[in-house]
């Protein structure tokens, strides 16, 4: 395949603890929701990919779980997914909350990028609910420790610097042949699709420990000509659990239901029936077979 005089594709990942704003910086810069996003830390449990098709080139982004100090298992894996993702990528971007500023856990992620050797790009976000006198002085704050190429206000939610900080990324990108065909956003299969959007909406619906004692698995997906048949089991980690996902009347489950079918119906542009049932499966967070079962594992390096 012969590509043109300068097309250039790389891999860049968003790296950052949770809660600053990843998952919708990569929503935001794609025009596509490839990543479910939510107010509490802790949302993405998995690496998402996400590819940004430019004129003369690709960037593909790697979303990844905030860095944090792993209390279970399922923790433990959260923080090798982005770990991981440090290596054989292009670029990094530290993605940093301007409102809330610098935490210890940012600190972590900021010793964790002084071992990285290609170029890291700070996204300053959350740039809507502050000012750039603040967003500097955070930025002075990580040079000290971080050489940045770049730091870059922006906001996932107003598109404020988006522009900005896709095109010094592709500045950073090298040549080579394209990665992924043209129409295609995201390697996530439709299954795990689908049973982020449940999860999404878990997060949305419950508090406390309700959204991190809960995983989903998608079990069935069915295209039946004019209705697409979904069966999901939303697993918990106890019988007090499960009744609060069920809820009284069973009132929050139709709540989690009817809000993922509501999003799953325009995704698939027609209409969804979506079974689904609540298990308990014991400390799952807690064990290597549980995790694996539900599709929480890396291949070993
Ligand atoms: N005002 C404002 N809110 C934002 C911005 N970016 C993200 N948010 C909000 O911040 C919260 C966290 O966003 P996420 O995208 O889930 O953050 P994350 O870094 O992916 O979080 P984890 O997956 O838990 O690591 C959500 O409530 C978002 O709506 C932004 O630029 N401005
Ligand atoms: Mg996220």
């Amino acid at each position: 395949m012969e590509t043109p005089k300068g097309y250039k594709a790389g891999f860049v990942s968003f790296i950052g603890r949770p809660n600053v704003g990843k998952s919708s910086l990569l929503n935001a810069i794609l025009g596509h929701k490839v990543a479910i996003v939510s107010d509490k830390p802790q949302t993405t449990r998995n690496r998402i990919l996400g590819v940004k098709h430019l004129e003369n080139g690709q960037i593909i982004f790697l979303d990844t779980p905030g860095i944090h100090k792993p209390q279970h298992k399922l923790n433990e894996y959260m923080v090798e997914v982005a770990v991981r993702a440090l290596k054989d990528v292009d670029a990094v971007v530290l993605v940093v909350d301007c409102k809330e500023g610098l935490t210890e856990e940012d600190d972590l992620v900021i010793e964790r990028l002084t071992e990285v050797k290609c170029p890291i790009v700070c996204a300053l976000n959350k740039i809507d609910l502050t000012n750039l006198e603040r967003a500097e002085s955070i930025r002075e704050q990580i040079e000290q420790v971080l050489k940045l190429e770049a730091a870059i206000p922006t906001s996932a939610v107003t598109g404020e610097g988006l522009r900005e900080l896709v095109d010094k990324l592709f500045e950073l990108m090298p040549e080579g042949y394209p990665f992924y065909p043209e129409d295609m956003i995201t390697d996530q299969p439709e299954h795990f699709m689908a049973a982020e959007i449940i999860r999404e909406k878990i997060f949305h619906l419950t508090r406390q420990e309700i959204p991190y004692s809960t995983a989903v698995v998608v079990e069935d997906i069915k295209d039946k000509g004019d209705v697409v048949v979904i069966d999901a089991y939303i697993f918990v980690e106890k019988d007090s659990q499960k009744g609060i996902v069920i809820g009284k009347e069973g009132r929050m489950l139709k709540k989690i239901g009817q809000f993922a079918r509501e999003e799953l119906e325009r995704i698939y542009g027609k209409k969804v029936y979506l079974n689904l049932w609540v298990k308990v499966k014991e400390k799952w967070r807690r064990k290597e077979g549980s995790l694996r079962e539900l599709g929480y594992y890396l291949k070993k390096e």
